[in-house]
């Protein structure tokens, strides 16, 4: 049987062999012809243009994946059976019926086994001839999830310990004819990460485990694993073990192992920079050609390779009077990409290609002195143009990375979009997510802030953790430095905080210690080795940090919540989320948010109708936050009534819907809050420059911070997303009894406009008064105090209005053509909602909640 499936396997295998190869020749053929129009102006024409008259003897690679179906088979070898590769043993068995859905009721916490016991992936393949001829053939994992021992036909090759990079092996004489067999024999995560803290016996290295409520697992942060993985304070936990894309590299003398771009401009034009990553098999000599054809520009170089691995580092010139297109964020313009084509021909004879994309943007994060307020700016400028961040945080779409599709992206990258974002930080508790990830942000203008995947603890300097750390953030940052959608880098999720305000109680004696392993993870390593491989953006070594400031401070700053200087991370659920006296003007809100509920259409398919009731058993299960359901009621209780249908049913489902009109409207009151303080100093604070609210998605069906469930449906949140990050939009607020409007605008143009104020009684659509402002001008890119008025004065002219009676709205629009409006209409309650004069709508909605 086992033979059967290897066999069809190869079947498959052999298949996409020959299909690669086919579509390379393909693809050489129509490269060269396109050489074939520039091959005129090129200096070495008869040289590279008639050797390509010939046949290549060899391609530089020749492929034989062996993804497909492999064995797999529990620790005591009680349970074996056939595995998808990419994927992971919780799929494989859910796949196999072994399983129910992981995500059902309780199912996260009675499967916990799985991720107990230690699993052993299998293949047997035969070896085609053609690759056992080949001089060189090596064995590449994509990604191997996490501790493991790798055998090769009974030879131990290679123990893994780190998720977040890849590994590969020299196979070469290893190799049979027949059969082969290739083994992955997995340790549990948890019993792994529980033996390092144990042998780590010097001193702790904390938090040893997460709190009860969240039904998790201990010591993660001694494992080079997704953080959340071991649980978090919105999801669940789910160790697990898996491979990604697993191939046979065979060659007989160069095999280019990755192309890295990257743009910078001088004071006269751009500069692409081009990093090959080459194995050369023996010492050899070439050419090379670089071929933007969209802006006619090309370039060759001699290649001269030696032996073993080697990095050559290409530079293409813009000449001064070619004119680049930029890429812009979302919002601000096109999100401009160039094809660059690279062709070599060594030689040997070999020849290789490559197709890139590049994009010309420059980014710049400034930090700099401010009038009237003490500390720097925080803010990032594109292409020189100041950019005010609009968006969000992104968490793993899934606890089984196997099962998230580039459609699953793209329809959350496009929700980002559809609301006006143009931001998401890929947070450090999660993964470096996968090529499409970053390939759609590009497309879609959505640039990124990359943390490294650090979150919320402490971690160790053993020599073995920080040469793993070392191996991973190499191969990220040149993974990843081709995108422009990344716009900074950052070395960790709130672990100079965690040191700062001592989360983990470690006495004053030993902070010290803490404090050095601290510069010696992020700075030492990850900063350096960042900076190393990739000069085009700001690193950032933690979030929420001082900037400057921390670095001044010897990168652990004495308050890193410090409004004055960099971002900063603000929660507070029981004050009232609508008196926005108490949101901190900041130079950058990187994360803030409320929780809510996904909608009842989401939670029934994870449940049973005895879990219908907020105060079930598994409404506690799914809430991962301390206290989180009641604060959601505390927060519902201060604006709004509370649901009292005396039918339970109904009741839990209003319930669930108010959690999240409360939600939407806190964030949208703290989101207004950041982009009306963009462009004014009070009281020496402001200047924000982005809101990136916690969190975008949700990794599974229970109460979290997110704007989208699992599952793509929005949340209420989104919906008023869409308007908050408006790219121009009216935002009225209260002081003091007087109702000021701002205008905030994202465009590049000023705009002269007037403010709508229209009072509506809570009893009528027909307008109880309205009145129009004096014009005024729209800063662009920035906030303008609009109008301003006494509130008594306001309901006084209007007549028949009270606080409770009525509530305003406001827009605003052209003076020259007032039926022309700009930005959406916006609103301000005068009371509470629980004390306003509320008549039944008699509106029927669809049933979709
Ligand atoms: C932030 C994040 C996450 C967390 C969120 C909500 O600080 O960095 O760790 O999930 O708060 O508590």
């Amino acid at each position: 049987m086992k033979c059967c499936e290897a066999t069809g396997e190869m079947t498959h295998a052999r298949w996409e062999r020959q299909l690669t190869r086919h579509m390379t020749e393909a693809w050489f053929l129509q490269r060269m012809a396109a050489l074939a129009l520039v091959c005129w102006l090129w200096t070495s024409l008869l040289l590279f243009c008639g050797a390509q008259a010939v046949r290549p003897e060899q391609t530089d690679v020749q492929v034989l994946s062996l993804n497909g179906k492999w064995s797999l088979r529990n620790g005591n070898g009680s349970l074996s059976l056939s595995a998808a590769v990419p994927g992971c043993v919780h799929t494989a068995l859910q796949a196999a019926e072994f399983i129910q859905d992981p995500y059902y009721r309780f199912n996260d916490v009675l499967y916990r086994w799985i991720s107990l016991d230690n699993w052993t992936y299998s293949l047997s393949f035969s070896a085609p001839p053609w690759i056992r001829t080949t001089k060189r053939v090596v064995l590449l994992f994509e990604e191997v999830d996490t501790i493991s021992t790798i055998t090769f036909n009974g030879v131990v090759i290679e123990t893994t310990d780190n998720m977040f990079r890849s590994y590969e092996f020299e196979l070469s004489g290893l190799l049979k004819k027949d059969v082969n067999l290739l083994e992955v024999a997995f340790v549990s995560a948890i019993t792994y990460a529980s033996q390092a803290s144990q042998a780590h016996s010097s001193y702790k290295v904390p938090p040893d485990c997460p709190p009860p409520v969240q039904n998790g697992e201990c010591h993660v942060n001694f494992i080079r694993k997704s953080q959340s993985s071991f649980s978090w304070d919105w999801g669940p936990a789910f160790p697990t073990q898996g491979l990604k894309g697993v191939q046979l590299q065979a060659f007989n003398f160069i095999r280019l192992q990755s192309l890295t771009t990257s743009t910078s401009r001088d004071s006269s034009s751009w500069i692409v920079d081009v990093d090959l990553f080459f194995d050369v098999v023996m010492e050899t000599a070439g050419r090379a050609l670089l071929f933007l054809p969209d802006l006619n520009v090309f370039q060759d170089f001699q290649l001269l390779l030696k032996e073993g691995q080697s990095k050559t580092s290409l530079v293409l010139l813009i000449p001064a009077n070619v004119s680049v297109d930029l890429w812009w964020p979302n919002g601000h313009g096109h999100q401009v990409q160039y094809r660059l084509f690279l062709e070599a021909r060594l030689d040997t004879g070999a020849t290789f290609h490559r197709e890139a994309r590049v994009a010309f943007r420059t980014v710049e994060l400034v930090q700099e002195t401010i009038p009237s307020s003490p500390g720097l700016s925080f803010y990032f400028k594109v292409n020189g143009r100041p950019i005010f961040l609009k968006g969000s945080n992104w968490i793993p779409a899934h606890s089984f990375q196997d099962l998230v599709t580039p459609d699953m992206l793209r329809n959350l990258l496009q929700s980002a979009v559809d609301a006006n974002m143009n931001i998401l930080r890929v947070w450090g508790g999660g993964v470096y997510e996968q090529e499409a990830f970053y390939h759609l942000c590009d497309e879609l203008g959505l640039m990124v802030w990359q943390d490294f995947m650090f979150a919320c603890a402490l971690y160790s300097i053993e020599k073995d953790f920080i040469q793993t750390v070392r191996y991973e953030v190499t191969q990220q940052v040149q993974r990843l430095k081709s995108h422009p959608s990344i716009i900074v880098w950052s070395g960790n999720n709130e672990n100079e905080a965690a040191i700062a305000t001592n989360w983990f109680s470690i006495p004053d004696d030993k902070r010290t210690r803490y404090v050095k392993d601290y510069v010696t993870l992020y700075v030492d390593n990850v900063k350096a080795i960042v900076e190393q491989e990739d000069r085009t953006r700001p690193f950032l070594v933690s979030s929420p940090t001082n900037g400057l400031e921390s670095e001044k401070e010897g990168f652990v700053a004495h308050d890193p919540y410090d409004v004055h200087y960099g971002d900063t991370h603000f929660y507070s659920y029981v004050k009232d989320c609508l008196d926005w006296n108490q949101f901190p003007r900041t130079r950058l809100a990187s994360e803030y948010g409320f929780q809510s509920w996904p909608s009842f259409s989401s939670l029934s398919k994870v449940s049973l109708p005895e879990d219908w009731e907020y105060n079930s058993k598994f409404s506690d299960h799914r809430q991962h936050h301390e206290l989180g359901n009641l604060e959601m009621l505390l927060q519902v209780a201060l604006n709004y009534r509370f649901p009292n249908n005396t039918d339970t049913l109904q009741r839990y489902k209003d319930t669930l819907y108010m959690t999240q009109v409360m939600q939407a409207e806190c964030v949208k009151k703290q989101t207004e809050f950041y982009r009306r303080s963009r462009s004014e100093i009070i009281d020496g604070k402001g200047h924000t420059m982005g809101a990136l609210y916690w969190q975008l998605n949700d990794i599974w069906q229970g109460a979290s911070w997110s704007s989208i469930e699992f599952g793509g449906k929005w949340k209420m949140l989104h919906y008023l997303a869409v308007e908050f990050f408006s790219p121009v939009l009216p935002v009225g607020f209260e002081e003091n009894g007087t109702l000021k409007i701002y205008g905030i605008s994202d465009l590049s143009t000023n705009l002269t406009l007037r403010v709508k104020v229209t009072v509506y009684q809570w009893s009528s659509l027909t307008p109880a008064c309205s009145s129009l402002s004096e014009e005024r001008v729209l800063i662009e890119n920035a906030a303008t105090l609009m109008m301003q008025c006494l509130i008594s004065d306001l309901l006084r002219d209007c007549g028949k209005c009270s606080r409770s009676s009525c509530l305003i709205t406001f827009d605003l629009h052209d003076s020259s053509n007032p039926t022309q409006r700009h930005g959406p209409t916006n609103h301000l309650f005068l009371t509470s909602l629980r004390d306003a004069e509320l008549h039944k709508p008699n509106i029927t909605v669809g049933s979709g909640f």
